[in-house]
């Protein structure tokens, strides 16, 4: 039998274990949040925090209201609704709610006076650039990953007209029009951005895709490629989505050095009446997802799948390909419940090669508490992990566990994607000197202010 750790030490790894992981910056891979330069599209404050679709789906199941009546309100007295709803006439303890309490907390206001208007008060004060500085170092995170879409009319026209990027804002490329709505979206409207395509995927057609594809790679100098995929889709497939990501995205991605993000498991409107709170789960086929990466060596693969019982063949999976990485606990898993058991989980079989969280915040707030959360979850099992290591003799140092927690924190993706462009420097191009000279390149093409 593994001899016990003395208690004492135990005590001493957790408080190295936690100091690690509540002081180490964060880079927040997934969210929905916005350079500050795209104004009303980055939200914050406490209307906002209220009115999270997270929200809007549990005030529903206790509103007397009807959807008519409630999206007919502004968003003040929809978050009213939901005050009322979900903290005052019932204790707020789904996750979503203990978030609000959380962030209110990290932002020292007094959450037992259960005063709204003192709280919009207090939100009023601010002004978006020092509010978006102070909640970055209160939450300690350094760098947030956008999700950027040229399919939304009205962020399309902010990149068009360029501006100044704030560094701590990074892109990623969204997709789901191109993959999932071919034949509706998005084959009219690149016509209409001059892009020669047509209904039927031509090598033209393709090639087109790929133009558009690289214009916007580097106009928003995007640092992954994603689209969230229904529980159905299957590859190999004779679908639009199948034969778009083979003549197109993944050979987009082989060109930029890029990782390709899916995340599966979303059912989309399954009750749409309420609108984006109104999307459901379901299991998605693993085996599709091997037989893609399979196929495409030479790709990159993010995936964070959106039902439970993915979760233990994609780690699987993962241990298979090492082209593909993990990430995140996605949405409906992002409860400390699934957290812990998936941050077991994934550190059980693939070590410290996995991103374990990301936000996807959608209000800038929220990443006080989905961090302050998931951060204490994750220090948990890694003080467990390392006290079965010191009880086999095998002490872990500070410095391992500083470097282990900034792996967890955003290192082991960014290697997992510098992996990509090493692959391609050996395979498309001579050195990886032209690789830098490629990356450089797309910097220097993002439109400026
Ligand atoms: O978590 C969410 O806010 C969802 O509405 C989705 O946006 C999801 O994260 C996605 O990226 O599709
Ligand atoms: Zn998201």
């Amino acid at each position: 039998m593994t001899p016990k750790v003395p208690q004492k030490r135990r005590a001493a790894i957790a408080a190295q274990v936690e100091k690690a992981v509540l002081t180490t910056p964060v880079y927040d891979i997934h969210t929905h949040l916005y350079d500050p330069a795209f104004g009303e599209l980055l939200l914050w404050g406490i209307d906002d925090l209220l009115v999270y679709h997270y929200l809007v789906a549990e005030g529903f199941r206790q509103f007397d209201l009807t959807y008519e009546q409630f999206w007919a309100m502004p968003k003040s007295q929809q978050a009213d609704a939901i005050w009322n709803a979900l903290f005052i006439e019932h204790s707020p303890i789904s996750e979503a709610c203990r978030g609000v309490l959380t962030t209110l907390n990290r932002l020292s206001l007094d959450v037992r006076k259960r005063d709204l208007p003192a709280l919009r008060k207090w939100f009023a004060k601010w002004k978006v650039a020092d509010y978006t500085t102070h909640v970055m170092d209160v939450a300690g995170v350094n760098r947030i990953c956008m999700t950027n879409s040229p399919f939304d009319d009205v962020e399309r026209v902010v990149w068009e007209r360029g501006f100044k990027r704030d560094e701590r804002f990074t892109a990623a490329l969204r997709i789901d029009p191109l993959l999932l709505s071919w034949n509706d979206t998005a084959a009219p409207r690149l016509r209409d951005w001059g892009y020669d395509v047509t209904p039927e995927l031509s090598e033209k057609t393709a090639s087109e895709v790929r133009r558009f594809l690289a214009d916007w790679t580097r106009r928003i100098n995007a640092q992954y490629l994603m689209v969230s995929l229904p529980p159905d889709f299957t590859y190999p497939g004779d679908n639009a989505c199948a034969r778009l990501m083979e003549t197109a995205v993944l050979p987009h991605c082989r060109e930029f050095g890029l990782p390709f993000a899916m995340m599966p498991g979303v059912k989309r409107a399954v009750n749409p009446l309420l609108k984006l709170a109104g999307d459901g789960v379901g299991l998605c086929d693993t085996a599709s997802y091997e037989s893609l990466i399979a196929a495409h060596p030479d790709n990159q693969f993010l995936i964070t799948a959106l039902a439970r019982e993915n979760q233990y063949s994609l780690c699987v999976a993962a241990r298979k390909f090492r082209n593909l990485h993990l990430f995140g606990c996605w949405w409906f898993t992002n409860i400390p419940f699934l957290i812990e058991e998936m941050t077991r989980m994934r550190l059980e079989l693939i070590g410290l090669s996995v991103t374990p969280q990301h936000s996807d915040a959608r209000v800038l707030d929220q990443i006080l508490y989905k961090w302050e959360h998931s951060r204490r979850i994750i220090a948990r099992v890694l003080v467990e992990k390392y006290a079965d290591l010191t009880a086999t003799g095998w002490e872990p140092t500070n410095a391992e566990i500083q470097r282990d927690v900034q792996d967890l924190f955003g290192g082991a993706f960014e290697c997992f994607c510098s992996r990509q462009s090493a692959r391609e420097a050996q395979t498309i191009r001579p050195t990886v000197a032209a690789k830098k000279g490629n990356r450089d390149q797309r910097s220097r093409t993002t439109p400026k202010t």
